[in-house]
């Protein structure tokens, strides 16, 4: 089976087996932490110091991890797909683009963070992005605007995703969805599997385990991410 137009979407289960924990597993990032606290506007307005701890450990803790095999199979996909090609990660690490930077530019290629980036942070007044490699405090003075504070650039709950158009419109064009390692709990990345199907994509989920959404794809392919995603890729 041929196809020429692939969107893959990717979740935290890409990145397990380099170390970066996932959100719903016990273990989980937001262990010790109310999500409201940490992952919402409001969280961050009653808080900004914990808010900042947390982003902050987060951020170092990338210096620690290094993209696995599955980032790595998809960088090389990039580099022989002859079609277009969009990766939309909900990641927030830097994985995809370290294993990107290994390969050589390809063309039809693009990546998109749509939950943000921890190696990033915005102005609240300007909306300015700007790489931030170190700590932020919880009152960062911005370079942007005299009275703006720098935030991490992360999508919480209730905020607009990033470069939705640019997403939606790859949907509607694709024949090949693959959804790599994600609960398929978060909207609007979980209705992401619906809109390709409707535009007569085969579609197809790959995971530890079938998620609670698995009779929405065509097919499932299930293990380690590390093995399963280099083995899907290979028979395309
Ligand atoms: C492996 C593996 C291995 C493990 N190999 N696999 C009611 C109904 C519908 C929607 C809503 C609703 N109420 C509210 C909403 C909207 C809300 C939402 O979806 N809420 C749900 C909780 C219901 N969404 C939003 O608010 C979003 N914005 C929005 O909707 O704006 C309005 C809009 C309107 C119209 C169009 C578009 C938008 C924003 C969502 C922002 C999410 N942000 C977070 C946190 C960021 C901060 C941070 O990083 O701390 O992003 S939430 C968190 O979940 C994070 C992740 O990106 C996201 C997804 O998680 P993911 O990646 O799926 O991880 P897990 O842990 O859930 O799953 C891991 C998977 O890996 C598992 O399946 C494992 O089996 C697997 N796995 N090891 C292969 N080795």
């Amino acid at each position: 089976m041929s196809h020429t137009n692939l969107v893959v979407l990717t979740g935290a289960g890409i990145s397990a087996e380099s170390g970066v924990p996932t959100f719903r597993a016990s273990d989980g990032l937001w262990c010790g932490h109310r999500v409201e606290d940490v992952a919402t506007p409001e969280g961050y307005a009653a808080d900004p110091a914990l808010v900042q701890d947390f982003y902050n450990q987060r951020r170092r803790q990338l210096a620690e991890v290094r993209p696995n095999a599955a980032h790595r199979a998809l960088a090389d996909l990039a580099t022989r797909w002859e079609g277009d090609f969009l990766l939309v990660t909900q990641n927030v690490d830097d994985l995809h683009d370290r294993a990107n930077e290994a390969m050589p530019p390809a063309a039809g290629f693009e990546l998109i963070h749509m939950h943000g980036e921890l190696l990033k942070g915005r102005c609240t007044r300007s909306g300015v992005v700007m790489d931030w490699a170190g700590d932020m405090a919880a009152d960062e003075a911005s370079p942007h605007h005299p009275e703006g504070v720098m935030r991490p650039h992360i999508v919480w709950f209730g905020e607009m995703p990033l470069q939705m158009e640019r997403i939606e419109r790859a949907l509607e064009a694709c024949d090949l969805f693959v959804s790599i390692g994600t609960s398929g709990a978060v909207y609007p990345a979980a209705g992401f599997v619906q809109a390709a199907q409707y535009a007569g994509a085969r579609t197809v989920e790959i995971n530890l385990e079938p998620t609670s959404g698995a009779r929405l794809f065509d097919e499932g392919v299930y293990g380690p991410a590390t093995q399963a995603v280099p083995a899907f890729f290979s028979t395309l």
